[in-house]
């Protein structure tokens, strides 16, 4: 791959955006790279993700605005659908990703890491939606997912001013869980996943998949579903010896509860 690079620490899967002559912006062949790669991580061995940027300077500077530049409305719509769905697949990704926003995540930038489950942030990444200043709405998601993650209203001013936000910024109105120094972010990034890892994997999957579906539907739906995937833990190996451990008062195990099986 020539856009793409990935990485396995122990449970832990690094995916690198690896253009930063174009500050890692997101042409066709970056897409169609990264649907490859998330098709080819292998899920018994994989239980967190981190997503981020090469370089120092950016995370994602956006969508490939010179490749947009001269799209047709069909080509347009075809590298929309593209975008979309892969942003989607990480989404939907059956294991939690953590988007590591190491500098601008603008346009495309700010919506994949929106796409992420979790976003931590260097001191000098800068978030914002400047779509309506190419004449374009944001098109990966960005006038949904960032009004469901920051409010109607802020989402709003943030891609209607097409204004740039700073970390501390992105912090206060919860875009991000936390900002570090940028020589921090990937080692905390690493020890956020791999504390993730060391739960038991059917578990941490079930939640994500609760919060996504259940935020979805109504609260009463929510629930059902909460119930639906609470029961599917039972009968489990990770159930079976996680609540084995805190039975026999196995203080050591019961703090360090692994190596669950997958299913
Ligand atoms: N696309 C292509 N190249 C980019 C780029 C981008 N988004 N951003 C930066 N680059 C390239 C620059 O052209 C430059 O290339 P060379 O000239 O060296 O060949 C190189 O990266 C370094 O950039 P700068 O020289 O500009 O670096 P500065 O530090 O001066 O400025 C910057 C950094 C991030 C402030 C600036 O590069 C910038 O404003 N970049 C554009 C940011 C932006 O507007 N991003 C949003 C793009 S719109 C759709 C779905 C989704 C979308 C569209 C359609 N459909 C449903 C159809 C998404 C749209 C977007 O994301």
């Amino acid at each position: 791959m020539e856009f793409i690079t990935y990485e396995q620490e122990g449970f832990v899967g690094v995916i690198t955006i690896n253009r930063p002559k174009a500050l890692n912006a997101l042409n066709s062949q970056v897409l169609d790279e990264l649907n490859e790669t998330l098709d080819s991580i292998d899920l018994d061995t994989t239980r967190a993700l981190i997503l981020t940027g090469a370089g120092d300077k950016s995370f994602v500077a956006g969508a490939d605005i010179g490749e947009m530049s001269t799209l047709t409305k069909a080509e347009g719509e075809a590298f929309g659908k593209k975008g979309n769905d892969v942003f989607r697949k990480l989404e939907v990704f059956p294991i939690p990703v953590i988007a590591a926003v190491n500098g601008f995540a603008l346009g495309g930038g700010c919506e994949i890491s929106m796409s992420c489950d979790i976003r931590i942030c260097s001191e000098n990444a800068i978030f914002g939606q400047p779509e309506v200043g190419l004449g374009i709405t944001p098109g990966f998601g960005g006038t949904q997912r960032l009004a469901r993650l920051v409010g109607a209203g802020m989402a709003k001013q943030m891609i209607y001013t097409a204004r740039n936000i700073k970390a501390d910024e992105a912090y206060r109105i919860g875009l991000v869980n936390a900002v570090y120094p940028a020589e921090e972010l990937m080692e905390q990034a690493k020890k956020m996943a791999a504390g993730i890892a060391a739960n038991a994997p059917i578990a941490v999957r079930n939640c994500k998949k609760a919060i996504n579906d259940g935020l979805q539907v109504d609260m009463d739906e929510a629930i059902v579903i909460e119930e639906k995937l609470f029961g599917d833990c039972f009968e489990t190996e990770d159930q079976k010896a996680g609540m084995g451990n805190f039975l026999e008062k196995d203080k050591e195990k019961k703090l360090k509860v692994v190596p669950f099986q997958n299913k």
